[in-house]
Order: structure tokens, then sequence, then C-alpha cells
């Protein structure tokens, strides 16, 4: 019998059944080469890695009936297969529904160059596996690993994307989301707490009338179900005095970072710009709050990100810029510049100016108002973070409220039925674990 070759491919920091059984079966089908994910085709994967590239490759070079280890630097195993031409791709069937299937057409396809063959090995439903998996997610959420991932996702990345989360449900919507448009899986990176919205899920209007106790709790609402890095709306930040506390609770809770606007007085939202009275901070005092912000931080990891209104208040660019310069001076780890004009070209010019001075800081931006900007767009003028602040809300408000209405109007529930979820989706949608 001819020699055959088996390709193998895991993403995990920790082996266990599920996976040994893969290994196992590939050794009876002939010599196996084991691919590792890098870190950024992990991410891409939701599974953040515990374990460093090298340290997950000696974990498998170790394993029995393992020959070799290979880099795989994409979830795609076209070009692993291409190079490799291994007789046969092994994986567990989970892969034959949901996203993974596209991964596992990838393979087919480039299987199907020489006639290789795909083996969908049955999946490990056993105890152990499950309980490992779940140890490494509850591991991933921890306040140590978590804290960390917005830096590293910037780093890995160069441009990260979150979405606006205010409750546990939310928090599951952007930590589970993923699609496939034909070439890639895609999900949100982070998450955004927006005041907004946050505010608005308890009937209250964005003054910064939700206190900071209530704020932490939905913070911790959304830990206990996610693993992804979180982005706090911090509003003015209040009180330098208080702000020094807040840095350190949420620095406690696994935030990863801190946006704070330079405004005083009364906050409103700046989507209301100047229909409405708002007094932007002096540079002074601001970069004042910064630095004691920055003081009083206890890890290296957490993020305060100087949030700039001068566009919303149209004291124009010239005191943006400015103002940027400044906040990143007294140490802000980021500059976030928000507009409510339709149109981006205020944005884009701001991070182009900035770029000339500044190639490093992160910038972070909400198009919620220029929403006709792509991410790519962005990316290419610098822009690091992009939050969609508010899309969660102002899409499941209406719907709600069509469905209060319909429910009054015809004095039953009947006619809105074809539109909600099945009770037995939502009566599984939350996994027991
Ligand atoms: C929020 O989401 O609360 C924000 C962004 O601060 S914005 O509403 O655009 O001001
Ligand atoms: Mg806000």
């Amino acid at each position: 019998m001819p020699h055959k070759t088996v390709y193998a491919c895991f993403c995990t920091d920790v082996l266990h059944e599920g996976h040994m059984n893969i290994i196992n079966k590939a050794r009876e089908l002939g010599d196996v080469t084991v691919g590792v994910l890098t870190d950024e085709a992990m991410v891409q994967m939701d599974r953040f890695p515990v374990l460093g590239l090298e340290d997950r490759m000696a974990m498998m070079a170790e394993v029995d009936g393992v020959s070799r280890v290979v880099v795989q630097d994409s979830i795609f195993y076209d070009r692993n297969i291409a190079e490799l031409r291994p007789d046969y791709v092994i994986h567990g069937d989970n892969w034959l529904q949901g996203p993974l299937r596209a991964i596992r057409d990838n393979a087919e396809e480039a299987l199907a160059a020489y006639s290789g063959q795909i083996i969908d090995a049955p999946y490990t439903h056993s105890e152990e596996a499950q309980h490992v998996d779940r140890r490494m997610r509850e591991q991933l959420s921890m306040p140590e690993h978590r804290r960390h991932l917005l830096r590293k996702l910037i780093e890995l990345r160069g441009t990260v994307k979150a979405i606006e989360v205010h409750s546990g449900l939310t928090g599951l919507i952007a930590e589970k989301t993923v699609v496939f448009d034909g070439e890639k899986l895609d999900q949100f990176d982070a998450m955004w707490i927006s005041s907004l919205c946050d505010s608005t899920a308890k009937g209250k209007p964005d003054i910064e009338l939700v206190d900071m106790t209530s704020r932490f709790r939905t913070i911790s609402d959304v830990t206990e179900v996610t693993t992804k890095p979180i982005i706090f709306d911090g509003d003015t930040g209040g009180k330098t005095e208080h702000f020094v506390y807040t840095v350190r609770s949420l620095e406690r809770l696994g935030v990863s970072a801190v946006i704070i606007e330079d405004k005083v007085g009364l906050k409103k939202n700046s989507l209301f710009g100047t229909e409405v009275a708002q007094m932007q901070d002096s540079i002074e005092g601001f970069c004042a709050k910064i630095a004691a912000g920055k003081k009083s931080q206890v890890t290296d990891d957490f993020m305060i990100i100087a949030r700039i209104e001068s566009l919303i208040l149209e004291q124009g660019m010239e005191d943006a810029l400015e103002r940027a310069a400044a906040y990143v001076g007294a140490g802000a780890d980021g500059i976030m510049i928000h507009s409510r004009k339709k149109d981006p070209a205020e944005i884009l010019e701001f991070c182009d100016r900035f770029r000339e001075a500044d190639q490093s800081t992160p910038i972070v931006v909400v198009p919620s108002s220029f929403n006709s900007v792509t991410e790519d767009e962005l990316a290419e003028h610098g822009v690091n973070v992009v939050i969609y602040a508010n899309q969660l809300t102002r899409s499941a408000f209406p719907a709600m409220e069509q469905t209060a209405k319909d429910i009054l109007t015809h004095h039953r529930a009947k006619e809105v039925d074809d539109r909600l979820m099945p009770i037995k989706d939502i009566i599984t949608l939350i996994d027991e674990i």
C-alpha cells in the first residue's frame, strides 16, 4: 500500500479527548501533519490564544503519532493543502454546519485539484471535551485575560470593529454573530458599552443620570456571558477625583478601555450638536483629567482614550487637532474624533492630518451619522477602532413598538406571530452550563 499522508488543523490551547480522537483516526489513515493556526487566524475563529504560537506548536509536536507540525496562517486550509498535498484532510463533522461549513468547502475545493479526500470524523460530544472547552472560554472571560485584548487586537488586525451592547443578551449577539461573505468569516472584535444605549435601556436620558454603580452592573451582565474586549463609554469621566476611582474599577472588571469626552457641566448626547447648550472643557482641564487617570491605573493594559468634541460643537478642525496633540501629550492612549455630519469628509480630514504628525496613537471613530463610509475606507485613513454605537438598540426598539401596537389593534397576538422568534428558539437561545 502506498504511504498516505493526512492533514489536520487545530485552533486550541488545550488538547482534549475530541482532538485526540481526530489525531488517532488520522494515524490510522497515514502519516500525520498537524497545522497550528497563527494568533491572527485564531482570533478570527473567536478563540483568543492563551499560549503563544510556539508553545502551541510544541504542544502538538509532543503528541504521539504527530510526525510534523506546520503553521497555518489562515482559517482556510487551501494554501497549506496546495503546499503539502495531503491524501486526506480530517476534521470533526461539526464543520458540516454553520459558519465552519465555509472552511470545509474551501478545503474540499483545494483537495479536488488532485483528488485528495476529506474525512468528517464524528464530533466528540464527551463531558470531558465540553468541560475543557468551557474552561477555556471561562479563562478568556477573566479580567486579567480580557483587559489586554483590545491592545492586542489593534496590534494584530490594524483596525477593529466594536458593536454596542447594553445587556447579557446584546453581549451574546456581539459575541456569537458570524457571517461568511464568500471570502472570509467576519464578526465583531469588541463591544462598546454606550452611555446612550445603557441609559435608553433604562428609560433614562443620556445625561450621566445613570450612575456608575448601575453602569458597572451592565458591565458585569456582559462579562458574565462573553469573552470579547470591552470599550466603556465613560461620558465626561465626571470629576477628576471620581474618575481615578472609575479607572481602577473598570480595570478590575476587565474592561480594556474607557473613552472620556472633553465636555463639562451637564452632558447631553453629542448627536444633539449645538442644538442644546453643551460646554467643552479647557485643554488644560481635560489634560489634567487624562493625566490623573493614567497615574491612577494599576495595569499597563488599560487604555484611556480621549474624545474630542470640537467638530460636534463647531469649534473647527484646528481646535480638534490642537486638542488631539495635547491629549496625547497628557498620556491618552488613543483619540476618538466625533462628528454628526452625514458626509465623512471632516472625519477623514482630521484622520489624515492627525496621522501626518502621529503615526501610532490609535484613532477611534463612531460612524452613526457619517454611515456611508466603509471600514476599509476608514482604515485607509488610519482609523484603528470603528464603533457601531447604537444600531442594536435602534433596530430593536421599532420592532418591539410595532409588536405592541399590533397586539393592541388586534386584541390578540396571532397577527404578530409570523415575525416572532419561535418559542422553541427563544427557550433554547441561552446555553445551559
Ligand atoms: C454613545 O453611544 O453613547 C456615544 C456615541 O457616546 S454618540 O451617541 O454618538 O455620542
Ligand atoms: Mg455616550
